[in-house]
């Protein structure tokens, strides 16, 4: 009862932080230092020209070199790492209210954790409301056809992710964040294996990348595969590998395809090797993301 009342709150704050793309914002911007947190001549300088990215293979970080490309930001750069290093970055700002500027997506569990904002991005570097695909390799529907059944009603909602997100960020295992949300919603996975036999150890093989939304559905997707009598195996790599895994046959499936913008170059690539097999999500976004303290509301707020 506790842990589902502290769900549905953990849930309202995401809903509030996806909701607050610019806006309003706080009227206090001083720094204890007692410097602006951030003004428009000076966001620049205050965090040395320097976006803080993740991974290179993102599709983000392909996004953000465009938005530098399409508002002139010639002085600016994007430092890469991680997801796991860009949350870390960005906690140690947001403790000391610091300006910082990040490659930020939802759903995401820091929009329940912080408050965020996207900057408005008019030039369009990044796209616009999204879709999460399911990709599977070619032959996968007659190979594994009960996994395939499933993969093709798999949809759920960004409140049901960010539920799975956020216990794994509050520090539970993200196979049991997983099967925790499947037990509380049973009536949403019996509609995704409804009609579909049980098999006896069939192996299939998810690839998936360390982002925060992708684990949650992977490891959602095993747990259910497994319940189904899979032998599942699950191997993290870089975006990259993941596409080539699956377009090659080495994978079965991915479930982290952000189309049409975030993932292009990869489909472009890859165009006739993977099978599209379904949407898990819409409404998914990229963008930069930086704390409602900071005073710009704008990616062109970023230009001298
Ligand atoms: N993301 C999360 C990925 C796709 C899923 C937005 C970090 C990317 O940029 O490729």
């Amino acid at each position: 009862m506790k842990k589902k009342l502290f769900g549905i709150s953990t849930v309202a704050l995401l809903a509030v932080g996806l909701a607050a793309c610019g806006g309003d914002k706080n009227e206090d911007t001083t720094s204890s230092e007692g410097e602006p947190a951030s003004s428009s001549e000076s966001v620049g300088k205050a965090v040395g020209y320097k976006i803080t990215g993740i991974d290179p293979g993102a599709g983000i970080m392909e996004a953000t070199d465009r938005a530098i490309e399409d508002y002139g930001l010639d002085q600016w750069s994007v430092t890469s790492g991680s997801g796991a290093a860009m949350t870390a970055a960005l906690k140690k700002a947001y403790d000391k209210e610091e300006p910082i500027i990040v490659t930020g997506w939802s759903p995401h569990w820091k929009f329940a954790k912080y408050d965020l904002k996207y900057l408005d991005d008019p030039k369009g570097s990044y796209g616009g409301a999204e879709e999460i695909h399911t990709f599977g390799r070619l032959g996968l529907k007659e190979d594994l056809p009960e996994a395939y059944a499933v993969l093709q009603n798999f949809h759920w909602t960004e409140e049901d992710m960010a539920e799975v997100m956020v216990e794994i960020i509050d520090g539970e295992k993200p196979n049991v964040a997983a099967q925790n949300w499947i037990d509380a919603n049973e009536d949403k996975v019996s509609a995704w294996t409804e009609g579909v036999e049980k098999v006896d150890g069939d192996k299939i093989k998810f690839v998936y990348v360390a982002w925060d939304s992708t684990v949650a559905s992977t490891n959602v997707m095993a747990n259910v595969l497994g319940e189904l009598g899979y032998e599942v195996e699950m191997s993290q790599v870089e975006a990259g590998p993941m596409y080539t895994a699956v377009a090659d046959g080495s994978a079965d499936v991915l479930l982290a395809g952000w189309l049409p913008v975030t993932h292009k170059t990869y489909i472009e690539k890859f165009d006739g090797k993977l099978d599209d097999i379904g949407v898990s999500m819409e409404n998914v976004k990229i963008g930069l993301v930086v704390p409602t303290y900071m005073d710009i509301d704008s990616i062109e707020d970023l230009q001298e």
